[in-house]
């Protein structure tokens, strides 16, 4: 018997054959995905020579941010290689207004994909990882499956999720609702290869990670809560904290499924109807499920992130997620914020 880690079409295959409710459908939408997430790897692994950096040139996105080259290509790479496959009706993506439904030349199915092509852009001219996040949903009967109603579930409809991580090594983490594991690019044969299984994320932490330079918009009770944080052991949590704060969010939750933590982007005033940056459908919904599968928790400092009822396709969530007991604690301070006002 080998003792070489097994690739992730073999643990596909298996996962297939241990829990029918993954559909073959399901195990081919994650290969090319998977497929994708390497041609991604390649084009960011250019950096400088490969003419690939700054911005587009196309204005902003849906976003109101200046899209990357690194943007536009890692959307195109990923719309094409799903679009032959028949298992899916459509892909939303953070680039992209509106979803786009597979081409009327190819067979559709019954799955949607969400996915942030490369999250944490701001980064790539500065060679700091990267990631690519995606998320699984099934069409629901009898809505349009084209439509952008059709991806407004909560996320705790989800049939998979994951990222890929575009750092010194290419690493592949992803759920189907079965745990949290881990597959890194050999780039030698070309295969993501399984190298940690059922991720844990510690319950307890000491370090966190949120952009400081913001507080002075945070609400009270985000402030209360990183102050006392701040406050170390002399103050009422009893212990000293450490920060990281990459700007990347799939590097940040990378951090926290490997040692621990709370990775947080809370509401801010600037934009109050906008209840913070990071966008629901493609950011937080996919994280909180590998977070929580991995034992973690995930909320929007009230509730949990899971539960959210969407109301839009490109919405953005206030995001606290991590160690278990350090979510429950930040969000508890929320809401005895809210119980004494
Ligand atoms: P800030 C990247 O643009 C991103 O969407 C996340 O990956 C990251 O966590 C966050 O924004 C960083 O935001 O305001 O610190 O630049």
């Amino acid at each position: 018997m080998s003792n070489k880690p097994i690739t992730l079409t073999q643990f596909l295959i298996e996962q297939q054959r241990a829990h029918p409710e993954f559909g073959a459908e399901q195990r081919l939408l994650i290969e090319v995905v998977a497929r994708a997430c390497k041609m991604i790897a390649i084009q960011v692994s250019k950096g400088a020579l490969g003419g690939v950096l700054g911005d587009a040139g196309t204005g902003d996105n849906v976003q109101g941010e200046a899209q990357k080259k690194l943007d536009v290509i890692s959307n195109e790479i990923l719309l094409q290689a799903n679009a032959w496959g028949g298992h899916l009706a459509a892909c939303a993506s953070e680039e992209m207004a509106d979803p786009q439904p597979i081409p009327d030349v190819y067979p559709r199915g019954d799955l949607l994909l969400l996915f942030d092509p490369l999250d944490g852009s701001s980064n790539i001219d500065v060679n700091v990882s990267i990631g690519t996040i995606f998320s699984v949903l099934r069409a629901k009967p009898g809505v349009d499956p084209v439509s952008a109603e059709a991806f407004l579930q909560p996320g705790s409809e989800q049939l998979a999720a994951g990222y890929c991580i575009y750092g010194p090594s290419c690493t592949l983490v992803l759920t189907i609702g079965h745990g949290v594991h881990a597959f890194t690019l050999d780039r030698e044969i070309g295969s993501f290869l399984l190298t940690r299984s059922d991720i844990t994320i510690p319950e307890d932490t000491r370090e966190f990670a949120v952009n400081m330079s913001n507080q002075r918009f945070w609400e009270p009770a985000m402030q209360h809560y990183v102050a006392d944080l701040l406050a170390g052991r002399d103050g009422p949590r009893g212990k000293d904290f450490n920060m990281r704060w990459i700007a990347s969010m799939v590097s940040d939750v990378h951090r926290i499924l490997t040692r621990g933590g709370i990775f947080i982007y809370p509401w801010d005033r600037r934009e109050p109807d906008k209840a913070g940056k990071l966008r629901l459908m493609y950011e937080a919904n996919p994280m909180a499920f590998i977070v929580e599968q991995a034992g973690g928790a995930a909320t929007t400092g009230r509730a949990r992130m899971l539960e959210v009822t969407p109301t839009s396709l490109h919405q953005r969530v206030p995001v606290f997620l991590g160690s278990r007991n350090e979510v429950e604690t930040a969000t508890r301070y929320h809401l005895e914020h809210d119980a004494a006002t």
